[in-house]
Parts: C-alpha cells; sequence; structure tokens
C-alpha cells in the first residue's frame, strides 16, 4: 500500500504486510505523529547494523572496542528508571484499576494524550517495529507492533523480542495484535536536529487501556518507559488478557534444573525489580552438586497456561535480557558476564580509557579499582573521586541488553512453542529481617496469601527511595494491569479449577535470600550457593525432605540441606530461618493495612488464612 497520509508522507507498507486494519492504523497513528519518515522494520540483521549506525553518528551509542558489536549508550540523568508514578492503567471503571494503580477515565487520557502526540515526531522517523512476544506462532505467545521514534528502542526490541516480518504472518489479514505506540516526546521544528544524544522530555505518560489492549508512552525512551513489549504488554495488558482468557502473565524468571540421574524440573520465580532474578536464572551449582545443572528459560517475565490435563505450561514472552550491570561479575553470575563479551547494548555503564565498559562489582574479578573511567555522565571519574563525592561510575540501575541465544546457560527449550511444564513456584522478596530464607506453603491457597502479603525493600529499578519496605505482592506491583484483588482472586480460581479436575497443582515457595545480621551485613552467601535451597525444594516434590512445620510454612531442617563445601552452622541457618515473633506480630498488622488498602474484592480466602496464620504465631 502506497497511500499518502499528509503532504509529503507517503505510508509505503511493504507488500508482506497483508492486514488492512494494520495498514490504516499505521496511517492514523502516522496523521498524528506527523513523522518525517516512516521506516518499516524487517527485523533483519543488515537493518540492526544500519540503526546502530545511525547511533554511532548521532552520538547516541559508542562503540566498545573490547566487545565486538556492542555499544554503550547513556541517557539523560532524568530518564534511567521506570517512572511509577507517570503510569496508568486507564479501564472504563476506576475500581478495575484497583488502589494499587493510577488511574484516570480514558477519554480524559485521550483527551490529555492527543494534544503531546500531535506532532510528536516531527523531523523525526517513525520506526514500525513487529514483535512475537513468545516463540512465534506458540499457542502461548501473542503478537504486538510498537511504533516509536526511537532507533535505540528499536534495536533493543531487535534483541529483546522476536521481531520482524515473520511477525506479519502470525497477524496475516486478519490477526490481532497490541498496537503500541511510543515517542520520546521533545518534538523537533522543521530542519532542527536532535540537541542532546538522548532526547526525552520533562512530561512523561506511560498509558495502558485495558479493554482495548492499547499502549501509549510518552516522553521516556529508558528500557521499562520504551521497549513497549516488556513491562507494559508483557505485563500489564497480558495480565489482563490471562484474567479474561484463563492464564497467568507473572514477573516471573524460568529455569530448568537437571539432577544427576537426568531428572529435570521447571521452576517459576517472582522476585521484584533488580533483586536477582537474572541471577537466579542463570545459577551455577556449587562443586558439591556436581552432576546437577541449571539453565534459563527466562530472566524476567512468565507466559503461564493451563493445559487439558491440568498441567501449567510456560514460555518466556521475551528473546533477550534487560538485566542490572552493577553488582555482576564472575562471583555473582558467572554465565551472564560469559553472555556479554559480544553483540551487547550497554546503558548507562561507564567507559574504560582502554574502550571497555565498566560498573560496580567488576573490581571483584579485576582484582582492583580501575584508576580512570568516564562516568555514565560523561565525567571523569577516579577510585578518589569516588572516595570524595560517593559519585557511581554506572548507574545502579544500568543495563545490558544481550540475546537470549547469548547465554551459555540456556535452556535446549527456550524457544519451544509449547513452553515447559511448571513444577514449583518460588515468591521472593528483599528483606532485612524478619521473613525466613525458605519456607513451602501448605496448599495452594496459602502460597497465594504468601505471595499478596510479599514485600520487599525498594531498588534503584523505579525512581523513588530506596531501601524502604513496601508490599510487593507477587512482585507485580508496578506491573499487574487490573485490580490487585481481582488478581488475587484470579489465582485461587485457576488454583481451584486445577484442582477440580484431579491434577497436581506446582508446589508454592517463598525465599528471601536478604537477611542481615546485628552488622547489618548479609548472612545468607546468596548466588550459586541458592542451589543448595533449591535442591531442598526438589526434595520436597520428590517427598525427600519432611521438613518442619512453622506458623509461616514447611520450612527445611538444618540436616536436610546439602551442606558440603559450604561452612554455615546450625546458629547461622537458625538466623536466617528463625521466626521472631515480635517481628512477625509487627508484620501481621501490617499484613492487615495492606489488605485494609485491597479491601474491594479482597478473597475472603485470603482473611481466613490471615487469621489462620495468627493463630499459630499465638500458639
Ligand atoms: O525497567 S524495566 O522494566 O525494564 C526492568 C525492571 O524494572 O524489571
Ligand atoms: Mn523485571
Amino acid at each position: 500500500m502506497n497511500a499518502p497520509v499528509m503532504q509529503g508522507l507517503t505510508l509505503q507498507a511493504p507488500d508482506y504486510v497483508k492486514n488492512p486494519k494494520l495498514i490504516a492504523w499505521v496511517a492514523e497513528m502516522a496523521a498524528l505523529c506527523k513523522p518525517a519518515k516512516i521506516h518499516w522494520c524487517d527485523g533483519s540483521q543488515a537493518e540492526y547494523d544500519a540503526l546502530c549506525q545511525e547511533l554511532v553518528d548521532a552520538g547516541t551509542f559508542k562503540p566498545l572496542a573490547k566487545r565486538p558489536g556492542s555499544f554503550l549508550a547513556w541517557t539523560d540523568p532524568s530518564d534511567v528508571a521506570r517512572v511509577e508514578d507517570r503510569t496508568y492503567i486507564c479501564s472504563a471503571k476506576k475500581e478495575d484499576a484497583g488502589p494499587t494503580n493510577n488511574w484516570m477515565e480514558p477519554a480524559e487520557m485521550r483527551a490529555t494524550l492527543n494534544p503531546l502526540f500531535d506532532g510528536c515526531m516531527a523531523g523525526r522517523t517513525m520506526f514500525v517495529v513487529p514483535f512475537s512476544m513468545g516463540p512465534l506462532g506458540s499457542p502461548i505467545a501473542h503478537v504486538g507492533i510498537e511504533l516509536s521514534d526511537s532507533p535505540y528502542v528499536a534495536v533493543n526490541m531487535k534483541i529483546m523480542t522476536r521481531m520482524g516480518k515473520a511477525v506479519y504472518d502470525v497477524i496475516g489479514t486478519d490477526g490481532e495484535f497490541v498496537p503500541c505506540v511510543h515517542t520520546i516526546g521533545a518534538p523537533l521544528a522543521a530542519g532542527e536536529k536532535d540537541e542532546t544524544t538522548w532526547p526525552c522530555s520533562k512530561t512523561k505518560y506511560i498509558v495502558h487501556y485495558p479493554e482495548t489492549r492499547e499502549i501509549w508512552s510518552y516522553g521516556s525512551g529508558y528500557g521499562g518507559n520504551a521497549l513497549l513489549g516488556k513491562k507494559c504488554f508483557a505485563l500489564r495488558i497480558a495480565s489482563t488478557m490471562g484474567r479474561d482468557q484463563g492464564w497467568l502473565a507473572e514477573h516471573m524468571l524460568i529455569l530448568g534444573v537437571t539432577n544427576p540421574e537426568g531428572k529435570k524440573y521447571h521452576v517459576a520465580a517472582a522476585f521484584p525489580s533488580a533483586c536477582g532474578k537474572t541471577n537466579f536464572s542463570m545459577l551455577v551449582p556449587p562443586k558439591a552438586f556436581d552432576g546437577w545443572k541449571v539453565t534459563t528459560i527466562g530472566d524476567d517475565i512468565a507466559w503461564i497456561k493451563p493445559q487439558a490435563d491440568g498441567s501449567l505450561r510456560a514460555i518466556n514472552p521475551e528473546a533477550g535480557y534487560f538485566g542490572v550491570a552493577p553488582g555482576t561479575n564472575m562471583l555473582t553470575n558467572p554465565n551472564c558476564m560469559l553472555s556479554l563479551d559480544k553483540n551487547v547494548i550497554f546503558t548507562n555503564v561507564a567507559l574504560t580509557d582502554d574502550g571497555d565498559v565498566w560498573w560496580e562489582g567488576m573490581e571483584k574479578d579485576q582484582g582492583k579499582l580501575p584508576d580512570h573511567l568516564i562516568d555514565w555522565q560523561g565525567k571523569d571519574w577516579t577510585p578518589q573521586i569516588a572516595k570524595e563525592t560517593g559519585a557511581k561510575a554506572a548507574h545502579p540501575n544500568a543495563r545490558f541488553t544481550v540475546a537470549a541465544t547469548n547465554n551459555p546457560a540456556l535452556d535446549e527449550a527456550w524457544d519451544d512453542q509449547k513452553g515447559v511444564k511448571i513444577d514449583a513456584i518460588i515468591f521472593g522478596g528483599r528483606r532485612s529481617t524478619t521473613v525466613p530464607l525458605v519456607t513451602e506453603a501448605r496448599n495452594w491457597t496459602e502460597g497465594v496469601y504468601m505471595a499478596a502479603t510479599m514485600g520487599s525493600e525498594t531498588t534503584a529499578a523505579a525512581f523513588g527511595a530506596q531501601g524502604v519496605v513496601r508490599r510487593d505482592p507477587f512482585a507485580m506491583l508496578p506491573f499487574a494491569g487490573y485490580n490487585m484483588s481481582d488478581y488475587f482472586q484470579h489465582w485461587l480460581d485457576m488454583g481451584a479449577k486445577i484442582e477440580a479436575q484431579g491434577a497436581a497443582l506446582p508446589k508454592i515457595f517463598t525465599t528471601n535470600w536478604f537477611r542481615k545480621n546485628a552488622e547489618g551485613k548479609f548472612v545468607w552467601p546468596g548466588y550459586g550457593e541458592n542451589m543448595r535451597v533449591l535442591k531442598w525444594m526438589i526434595d520436597r516434590l520428590e517427598g525427600q525432605a519432611q521438613g518442619e512445620e512453622t506458623a509461616f510454612g514447611v520450612a527445611p531442617q538444618y540436616a536436610e540441606i546439602n551442606w558440603n563445601g559450604l561452612d554455615f552452622n546450625a546458629e547461622q541457618f537458625a538466623s536466617v530461618t528463625n521466626i521472631d515473633k515480635a517481628a512477625w506480630a509487627e508484620e501481621m498488622k501490617l499484613h492487615g493495612e495492606h489488605f485494609d488498602k485491597l479491601a474491594y474484592n479482597l478473597p475472603k480466602a485470603l482473611l481466613d488464612t490471615k487469621a489462620q496464620l495468627e493463630e499459630r504465631l499465638a500458639a
């Protein structure tokens, strides 16, 4: 199709785009956003290379001499994380967004956004980015089209999703797609060029219309705000699709774990942003676990659909990792470090004098701090400056974008259309106190309760104060696309339906790797050592560990954990597993306040579970 959209701008849709609704929508958006040009992405390597070169020419990307095919981008200092207070769920009814989401009446939001989007792409190219969330053609996958005026978004989407021509075959002439519109804002006057290498707008809106399944994002170029396949589609919009269609879209990694006899299990695990999902999904078992293997299916998002036989099968809707760089090194995540040697986009890490990247935590591998760097804001950095000013070389939320296929621990089924069968689900928060290392829920409802009341200390992945405990149910607080209490009910309903079928549900566990001692130091060594906890979970699946009843689920006995090769005595174990009754009395008050806020439609089963927990604590 070659229809004129407006003066000087023609649509020129490639002939393999055969969906009239899609073409009409692109034309409508082009007429609104008024780009200088439209580029229909085909997802080819040649296209990726050309766009990266454009980003180099514009000064947005610095090629990295030490890492082939890799680039470094520095954002505007105001555009480094998700903006939760600018993120909206615009459902027709306010109650459907619920008390944990910002809401505006859809018509009012459209009236707010329309003038902002009018001409927002002036002087820039509008990229049409076709992408599949999940293996192409999988019954668990869904597709979207993102329109964006950011070439950074186009190249990141190429790594993070199955992006390209083939998506149009899935859409065909009348298939569904989720329409996503993104602009960095800051429109250009005629003939003007972007003045900064990371243009963005002070005004930001990340908007979802669940009923019409649309996403509109204005003013930010940062990953979670701009790569609309990720949090906006794969969690916020997809969770509402899951509610309506009977499946789950979750903020979960998916891993495979194979024992020395070759038996394989699949585990999905929810942790809040920047709490170690990527590390856990790529875990290298300690030496004492010779013959055990952990493989990655996904590091951030899981789409889980119940099958006819009552099993739950999951896919990773993404095709790459947008992970936190600081803290990553050969001790914390060797598989990740090995996947970062080529074809990586780094954002907001520091630049070394010899053209490599650096972030806090790398000194552990290198044995010392570098003498000199250019920090993520383009300023000189030395150990002396860091000492005097506390300046970080890399932003704490600095990220790498890398294809899953770079991961040496990639699971062979990662791209399987059928997904993998989930045997266990983990919910983990970041808590210095109170919550024990690991417990198993006695039943599905208790598991939903544990997930619904999860607390976590905030991290740099979102704007705002860090280190304060907030309730982050299911690690979905910023990502649930509908009323949180309805979301709890959906989980309960899914479990009840599977149980009514007579099928076995996955076991649910909670973990907390982050308990601290009186000196403020982490007690549990974490990282690869988490394998010891994972092994106990598998023993529970196999009926090989008896565990111990506690007020808060079934916990491991000290002797049930394999301690080979780790010096961790019973006293230390007690300090990460004990249930402090006074702390729990306080915790239960917080659960109560949390439930008060979610009172509308809160499932009664959760209040009953709370009462049982209180009784057990009082006993
Ligand atoms: O900021 S992102 O949404 O891209 C990553 C995260 O917060 O988990
Ligand atoms: Mn995440």
